[in-house]
């Protein structure tokens, strides 16, 4: 079976892993004063990318819709997390808001929104996917449980090859 197992490993390394991890705000990290929309701007964040949030004990990162994030309210949120510490992988294409809970931050500007293309790997038609706020957090998951099942697919084919080949 070490065939098996030798394929197997050359199509994990035929795909491109290139995810990237950002510090939100760099080194100011989570916090009250800095302005995120201009931490945002000229990056490309693509499915598989986290998030990386450090803050202190007074503030929150909760995940949000667009209204959510639009009115600041943090009644209904996707996530909420509040350990000083939170990685959040961008698993869907679309944009993605995070605000903090503590009252009168995210009104001040303690508020992101993320922009999430598809990557390489994940998008059937191999061109990135631009964000559009109308569905398109069911367009990322699509993409997403596509780029499994494909997966899955492709890991099944190697394996029936290799039996295939008697081993
Ligand atoms: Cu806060």
């Amino acid at each position: 079976m070490a065939l098996v197992k030798l394929l197997a490993l050359a199509f994990l390394l035929a795909v491109p892993i290139s995810a990237t991890d950002y510090t939100v705000g760099d080194a100011s990290g989570w916090t009250l004063g800095v302005d995120y929309n201009n931490w945002v701007s000229g990056k490309t964040f693509q499915v598989g990318d986290r998030l990386v949030f450090t803050y202190g004990s007074t503030h929150t990162v909760d995940e949000v819709n667009q209204a959510s994030y639009t009115s600041c309210s943090s009644s209904s949120p996707i996530s909420s997390a509040s350990d000083g510490n939170t990685t959040i992988t961008l698993n869907t294409a679309g944009t993605h808001y995070f605000i903090c809970a503590t009252s009168g931050h995210c009104l001040q500007g303690m508020k992101v929104q993320i922009p999430v293309t598809g990557s390489a790997a994940g998008s059937p038609s191999g061109s990135p996917s631009t964000p559009s706020p109308p569905g398109a957090q069911s367009m990322g998951v699509s993409l997403t449980s596509y780029s499994m099942s494909s997966m899955v697919m492709a890991v099944s084919s190697v394996v029936v090859v290799a039996l295939g080949l008697g081993c």
